[in-house]
């Protein structure tokens, strides 16, 4: 029997990478998309197919996590096997500036979803994943964290996700709900929202390398995370619902590493070596040296001359890397490292990417990309500036 996925979120990181997942398995994939003054659909663009042809496995549906009526009738329709409930304000620092709205997308919309699914009597029918959060763990009280750690969010953004992780708890406790909770530490891909740190550090080492920018502004360097691949993570979503029982895991890969060395990292892939000096606010990065074999490899040689030209000591010179406190948050999480020895014994999840892997992916997408830019701008076309 072929079974019917329904995604919300489906325009996202994670909705892109499990839909065509699941399509691969068979499955015919419902989405919902937001209205849009532009077109959101780029990351599922090679999926997306002819709305008039028949027999299609990837069908988009107009709707928003804020709407019951919209979310009750798609499901009516739909009559989904499993729902992935992706959908999200999912930007931490935005969220300080959105806090009602992120409340109501983020924790009211994961209720409305499995009320939804309640009301219309789907509840031996439909199984239903949540998209949680390491932010759930925020100013954490135990190291690593594990799905035994109590949560202390320290954002909008955790706080709207503590009421989606308990009340999908409650409505499997309450009615039976084959409803689980993946709490997902951060995962990224070349395909990750521009403004999370991650793509903005590689999007901007891409740009620095092909002298489309002078420096790269970011907040706290100092907080740690324990990042992972996208691709891995929506596997365990996928398994997370095959269980027969419901069950709340935490998928992490176990490493934790601060956003310098994130920075050093990425550069270093690219063939730069990046060497920080000063404090706080005053902290910046400098190319101290360029291995001009590898940054051929990865840039050109055509680029090779303007990267020389940004070499400097620490301390003197123009720096690449400089702080914008504007980046701060209210409220930090300064550190997150999950134990997901749950879900590897019970799943048999594991991760296939690490921090270097995904690193190696991410530079090597975002120098394409801007290599594009560059083509563009080169011969009299407009681009993007990308200020955020
Ligand atoms: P993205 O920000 O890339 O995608 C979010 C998706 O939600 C987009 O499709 C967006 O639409 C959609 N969306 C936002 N608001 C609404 C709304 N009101 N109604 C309907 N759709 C809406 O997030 P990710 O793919 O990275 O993450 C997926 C989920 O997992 C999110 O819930 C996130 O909070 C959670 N999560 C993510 C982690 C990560 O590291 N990536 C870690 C842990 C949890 P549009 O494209 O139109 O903006
Ligand atoms: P996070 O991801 O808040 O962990 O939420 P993000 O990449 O935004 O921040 C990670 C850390 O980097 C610091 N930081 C910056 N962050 C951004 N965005 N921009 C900057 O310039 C910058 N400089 C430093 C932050 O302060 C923070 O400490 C992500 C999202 O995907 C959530 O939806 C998800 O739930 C969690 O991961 C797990």
């Amino acid at each position: 029997m072929q079974k019917t996925a329904l995604l919300t979120g489906i325009t996202g990181q994670d909705g892109a990478y499990l839909a065509e997942y699941l399509i691969k398995k068979g499955y015919i994939v419902h989405g919902i998309k937001r209205r849009a003054s532009l077109f959101n659909t780029d990351r599922i663009d090679h999926l997306y197919q002819d709305p008039h042809i028949e027999n299609r496995n990837l069908i988009l549906h107009y709707g928003d996590l804020t709407d019951s009526m919209n979310l009750t009738r798609i499901i009516q329709e739909v009559q989904p096997d499993e729902i992935y409930n992706l959908a999200a304000m999912s930007h931490v620092k935005v969220s300080f500036d959105t806090p009602e709205y992120t409340a109501n997308a983020d924790g009211i919309g994961t209720l409305r979803i499995l009320e939804a699914v309640r009301l219309l009597g789907l509840t031996k029918k439909t199984r239903i994943y949540q998209a949680s959060t390491s932010e759930l763990y925020g100013l954490v009280q135990e190291v690593p964290q594990t799905e035994k750690t109590p949560f202390y969010p320290r954002s909008p953004y955790g706080v709207a996700k503590l009421y989606g992780y308990w009340i999908t708890v409650n409505y499997r406790e309450a009615y039976g709900l084959h409803a689980s909770n993946g709490i997902l530490f951060n995962h990224e891909s070349p395909i990750r929202g521009e403004t999370f740190v991650t793509r903005k550090i590689t999007r901007a080492l891409a740009r620095i390398a092909l002298g489309m920018q002078e420096t790269l502004f970011l907040g706290n360097m100092s907080s740690k995370r324990d990042w992972g691949h996208a691709k891995d993570y929506i596997r365990a979503m996928y398994l997370i619902l095959q269980q027969d029982e419901p069950d709340d895991y935490v998928i992490a890969t176990g490493i934790t590493t601060t956003i310098r060395d994130f920075v050093k990292t990425a550069a270093a892939e690219t063939g730069l070596e990046i060497t920080f000096a000063g404090e706080g606010a005053d902290e910046k990065g400098y190319i101290t040296a360029v291995d001009e074999k590898l940054f051929t490899a990865k840039a050109g040689d055509m680029y090779l001359e303007g990267i020389r030209s940004r070499i400097s000591s620490p301390g003197k010179g123009n720096a690449v890397v400089a702080v914008d406190p504007s980046y701060f948050r209210p409220a930090e999480v300064d550190l997150l490292i999950g134990d997901s020895t749950k879900a590897r014994e019970k799943l048999g999840w594991e991760p296939r990417y690490d921090l270097h892997g995904l690193i190696t992916d991410m530079i090597k997408s975002d120098i394409n990309l801007m290599k594009k830019d560059r083509y563009l701008k080169d011969g009299g076309y407009r681009t993007m500036n990308y200020f955020e």
